[in-house]
């Protein structure tokens, strides 16, 4: 049986798989409201083919709980914030997880850990715990890193055939925790070792983080000439070996807005690329408040609350709001200027921010000039809605006349 710790976003669409694929399943979270609504049959957030996947797990027996299980193997998939400060991982979470791990395991289990963590915290704060409750590493307690890789908006399709990689001390523990894997996983799966896998996991992150920031200064590039940057992008990229991301109005999620902070906070003297591309990705909102400001000028526009954000989520077709460049942009807004401006997303039902809307209509009602910020499909497939309005698109997913770019 295995038990898995954290049932958020990684940690629970595993579990599920694991399940779903024959494998008994417990899944523990602290957070009981949450073990509730599990165990009613409901999940937390939205994901496509999640709920199919939810009812085959649940046909095959798992079960949640707000207990750690005595039992052989564990996954660990807490979260780890980083400290905004410090730029540095803080793995209080997983080091609390382990600890009870630790109280209720039986000799040679184990230890999975899934969060992603910056290279070197296993051996900075992990051994250590272990070690001093006693135990021996390799002899009582077995210690593995297998970093996600799944990407929120088709993580039930990544999980299945992204290829994997286990870092384990011993080979034969990585070996059996790759079959665990490979119960669902038709990716390939490599072994390693644990700083390996924990430094593949943040480096993942960070070519993308480096890449998204070159688009972004780009971006900047053009708008300081007037050229467009999607045609010179889409130009190079027909160059064999160059492939441009593209720009956007800032970085979030918790992925690729955190983990290249953590090489920053680990060799400062090192990582100056990373540093540079994190402050020029971390500056993209600001950069749009610049836009709407000069649009509004160009437009003799002087009424603030007559700017609507269309978004609030980090990604286009996610309902998930973390890192949000929305939400930085509102904030760097309200800092200056204190007119909240107004703001809707079709995946965000509660109210989160002020002036929030829940209906397309009243939203674009209520606003001459609207500022696209995330492109979810609503606005894809309704963009004639967006006639006679002053348009700030900032995702280039919409053409026509008075639609302004980056
Ligand atoms: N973005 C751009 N321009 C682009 C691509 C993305 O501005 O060309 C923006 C997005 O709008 C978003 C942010 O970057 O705000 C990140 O989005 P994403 O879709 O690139 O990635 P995440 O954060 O949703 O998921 C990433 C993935 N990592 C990589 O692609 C290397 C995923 O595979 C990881 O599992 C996940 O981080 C994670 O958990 O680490």
């Amino acid at each position: 049986m295995i038990n898995v710790i954290g049932l958020g976003y990684i940690g629970f669409p595993t579990a599920l798989m694991l399940a779903s694929h024959g494998i008994s399943v417990i899944g523990t979270d602290y957070n009981k409201e949450l073990v509730n609504t599990l165990q009613t049959g409901h999940t937390t957030f939205k994901e496509k083919g999640l709920d199919e996947l939810f009812n085959a797990a649940l046909k095959n027996g798992i079960r949640f709980s707000t207990e750690y299980q005595t039992t052989d193997t564990y996954i660990v998939s807490v979260p780890t914030p980083y400290d905004k400060f410090s730029k540095k991982v803080d793995p209080a979470y997983v080091i609390g997880a382990v600890k009870d791990v630790l109280k209720i395991c039986p000799v040679g289990a184990t230890i999975v850990i899934e969060s992603t963590i910056s290279p070197g915290t296993i051996n900075k704060h992990i051994r250590p715990v272990i070690e001093e409750t006693g135990f021996k590493i390799g002899r009582d307690i077995h210690l593995v890193h297998a970093p996600e890789r799944i990407i929120p908006g088709n993580m039930v399709y990544e999980l299945l055939h992204n290829n994997r990689t286990i870092g384990a001390d011993e080979k034969e523990i990585g070996e059996r925790v790759k079959e665990i894997y490979a119960s669902f996983c038709q990716g390939e799966i490599i072994v390693t070792d644990i700083f390996t896998a924990e430094m593949t996991k943040v480096v993942e992150n960070t070519f993308r983080a480096v890449n998204i920031a070159f688009a972004n200064e780009l971006a900047k590039i053009c708008r300081h000439d007037n050229i467009d940057v999607y045609e010179i992008i889409r130009i190079c990229n027909m160059h064999p070996r160059v492939n441009i991301l593209q720009p956007g109005p800032g970085v979030g999620g918790h992925c690729i807005s955190v983990d290249p902070w953590f090489l920053v906070g680990d060799y400062p003297s090192l990582a100056k690329v990373i540093d540079e591309s994190m402050k020029t990705n971390d500056a993209m909102p600001a950069f749009v408040l610049h836009r709407i400001h000069d649009i509004m000028r160009e437009n003799k526009m002087r009424d603030l609350s007559r700017v609507g954000l269309y978004g609030l989520t980090y990604k286009e077709n996610v309902d998930d709001m973390r890192e949000s460049p929305t939400l930085q942009l509102l904030e760097d807004q309200e800092s200056h200027l204190g007119v909240p401006l107004k703001v809707y997303d079709p995946l965000i039902e509660k109210d989160v921010v002020a002036n929030q809307y829940h209906n397309l209509e009243k939203f674009l009602n209520d606003i001459d000039f609207v500022v696209i910020m995330v492109g979810h499909d609503e606005i894809k497939n309704n963009n004639d809605k967006l006639n006679g309005k002053i348009v700030l698109d900032t995702r280039n997913i919409i053409e026509g006349l008075n639609v302004y770019k980056l």
